[in-house]
């Protein structure tokens, strides 16, 4: 395994030693190492070998034509649809590798092909998938009774966008009360029943607030469904984003938008439309190689298949 970090959050790209998934659409194998080896992801990404943050990338063969690998992404509490901090870090991974040179190649994901950039040294662009705005100004109630507002946005995964509220600061130092605003808002989302378009937890809670960096446009914070915060700005939240900002006519085609994270790690994007009007973004980002190592999975060892929750 090779690790690396992009915007200071981590990826695990798994090039051999998974499980058999079989060579159907990633869609399949996704479901597939869901339901038949889950120990194989906890063992990966939770602790004692992983983090909360981590997120796993196993390289498979593709199953769409043209492209070049394929990956599925996984965290702390399951699988993912798609993770643009990872793809960035899978890019440089595979450069680091010397599987690829500088230029754009396609990576197979369980929701879609995307096409991914890699600009040499640290840099790559991810070209993700199809991103919008299902709804604006959503109103949500809060077991405090009060209520609160915010989109609901899809950028591979789905995101509630909502402003950060105005006590607490958008800084490492407020992780804790960051975070556990997140967790309310997601049980509060939960509690009334709001969904993805097709009836999906809405499972990353995305704070918004002003950049720190004037050359910035915004600064976020975003809830992980494990739990975690995104040191990165997050690609898949930047996308939502963006679509947002699109459907509301403050960014243009071509336009980019400057995304600064909790930490004040930044992506770049930009969108182009497609022929249903909906968003293409494309995230810049910059991502660094931390170890190369292998994985001890021993059958005496109590905590083989990591710490589960
Ligand atoms: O960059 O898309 C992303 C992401 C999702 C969860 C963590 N990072």
């Amino acid at each position: 395994m090779i690790d690396s970090h992009t915007g200071g959050e981590p990826t695990r790209v798994v090039f051999s030693g998974g499980p058999d998934l079989g060579t159907g659409p990633l869609a399949e194998r996704r479901e597939i190492l869901t339901r038949k080896f889950d120990q194989f992801r906890s063992a990966v990404v939770c602790e004692p070998r992983g983090s909360d943050a981590l997120v796993g990338a196993l390289l498979v063969e593709p199953h769409t034509p043209g492209c070049t690998a394929g990956a599925i992404f996984f965290n702390n509490v399951g699988t993912l649809g798609m993770c643009g901090h990872a793809s960035i870090g899978l890019a440089v991974t595979l450069a680091h590798m010397g599987k690829i040179g500088i230029g754009p190649f396609q990576l197979d994901t369980p929701v879609g092909p995307v096409t991914i950039d890699y600009l040499g040294g640290a840099q790559a662009t991810v070209a993700n998938v199809s991103s919008y705005r299902l709804a604006a100004e959503v109103e949500v109630p809060l077991p405090n009774g009060d209520r609160i507002r915010g989109d609901i946005a899809w950028g591979g995964n789905w995101f509630f966008l909502t402003h950060a509220p105005k006590e607490i600061p958008l800084t490492v130092a407020s992780i804790t009360p960051l975070t556990a605003c997140a967790n309310q808002i997601r049980q509060a989302l939960t509690d009334a029943g709001i969904t993805g378009e097709r009836g999906e937890e809405i499972d990353h809670i995305e704070l918004v607030g002003p950049a720190h960096d004037l050359a910035n446009h915004a600064r976020n914070f975003v809830l992980c469904p494990g739990g975690a915060y995104d040191r990165s700005p997050c690609g898949t939240g930047t996308s939502a984003k963006v679509a947002c900002l699109a459907a509301d006519g403050k960014l243009k085609p071509g336009e980019t938008w400057r995304q600064e994270s909790v930490l004040g790690s930044v992506f770049e994007c930009r969108y182009e439309l497609d022929s249903q009007g909906r968003v293409l973004p494309r995230i810049r980002g910059e991502a660094f190689v931390t170890a190369e190592a292998t994985l001890l999975l021993q059958a005496s060892d109590p905590f083989r298949d990591g710490v589960r929750g």
